[in-house]
């Protein structure tokens, strides 16, 4: 198994980086940044991918491609996502096709479904509720992956990324949070899966009041080993409260970045 990590500099990328070496013959690891020198069974290749002929070369020989590059959060603009997450993705589904790569594990974020409201756990059929650019964006690659996994045989996962952190940080992401060992078994499941055709995970560890049910997941033996819960106990981690109209939905803050509209958002 020859595996590629775009994006590979970054938080998420790093942490993977540590929690699968070895595990693969061969980890190509990406970035426009630079990246730590290469350790066993590692190449390292600073690379933009919106150069789509630069995409290609990057896919010589792999087998699973982790795509996490590109803008990772709100508030951006679409001046910023349109190459970083539009034009970065479509040329890494791209080069799949072309490289024969079988499997594409795809970045994407809870955020595609910001907009749903708390009272409502949601699972992985509902229309999509971005709540903004970042999300859209988002969005964009998801159906990306719905197109190629029918079109072109390609196995795609996407990753509804909750909040990827050291430990939770606010009163949200006592529900979304998603600790380093269970982002790593998360990606390693994904790529690790007999053969599948397109699936929709949500990153979250084992946390009591999760917004999502996470039924992919679970089919391919993702078993998350850590609990947003333990830090309710800890004195430190009395959080301050949301406010109230972002405690009322799955984004929470990012769905008031620039909002225009009534507030009291309809179901
Ligand atoms: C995301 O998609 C972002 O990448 C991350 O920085 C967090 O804001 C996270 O969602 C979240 O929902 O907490």
């Amino acid at each position: 198994m020859k595996v590629l990590i775009t994006g590979a500099a970054g938080k998420i990328g790093s942490v993977l980086r540590t929690g699968l070496a070895g595990s693969y013959e061969l980890i190509r690891l990406t970035d426009i940044a630079p990246l730590a020198p290469a350790g066993p069974g590692e190449e390292c290749i600073v690379a933009d991918i919106s150069d789509s002929s630069v995409m290609e070369g990057l896919c010589t020989g792999v087998d699973c491609i982790v795509h996490l590059a590109g803008i990772s959060e709100e508030p951006t603009s679409w001046e910023e996502v349109l190459p970083n997450n539009i034009v970065g993705t479509y040329n890494v589904f791209e080069a799949a096709r072309h490289s024969n790569v079988r499997r594409v594990v795809y970045a994407s974020s809870n955020h595609v479904v910001g907009f749903y409201r708390r009272v409502y756990t949601i699972g992985t059929k509902e229309p999509l509720r971005p709540d903004g650019v970042y999300a859209l964006s988002k969005c964009f690659g998801e159906a990306l992956g719905r197109l190629y996994a029918d079109k072109h045989g390609l196995g795609v996962a996407c990753l509804r990324i909750g909040s990827f952190r050291e430990r939770p940080e606010d009163r949200r992401q006592l529900a979304t949070w998603l600790s380093y060992r269970d982002c790593v078994q998360l990606v390693r499941r994904c790529i690790d899966a007999p053969d599948f055709h397109f699936l929709i995970l949500y990153g979250v560890s084992d946390n009591r009041d999760s917004f999502w049910r996470n039924e992919d997941a679970v089919r391919i033996g993702y078993a998350p080993e850590d609990s947003a819960d333990r830090f309710r106990l800890d004195p430190e981690a009395e959080f301050p409260p949301e406010d109230p109209i972002a405690a009322r939905l799955h984004g929470g803050a990012y769905c008031l970045m620039g909002l225009s509209g009534d507030p009291s958002v309809p179901d």
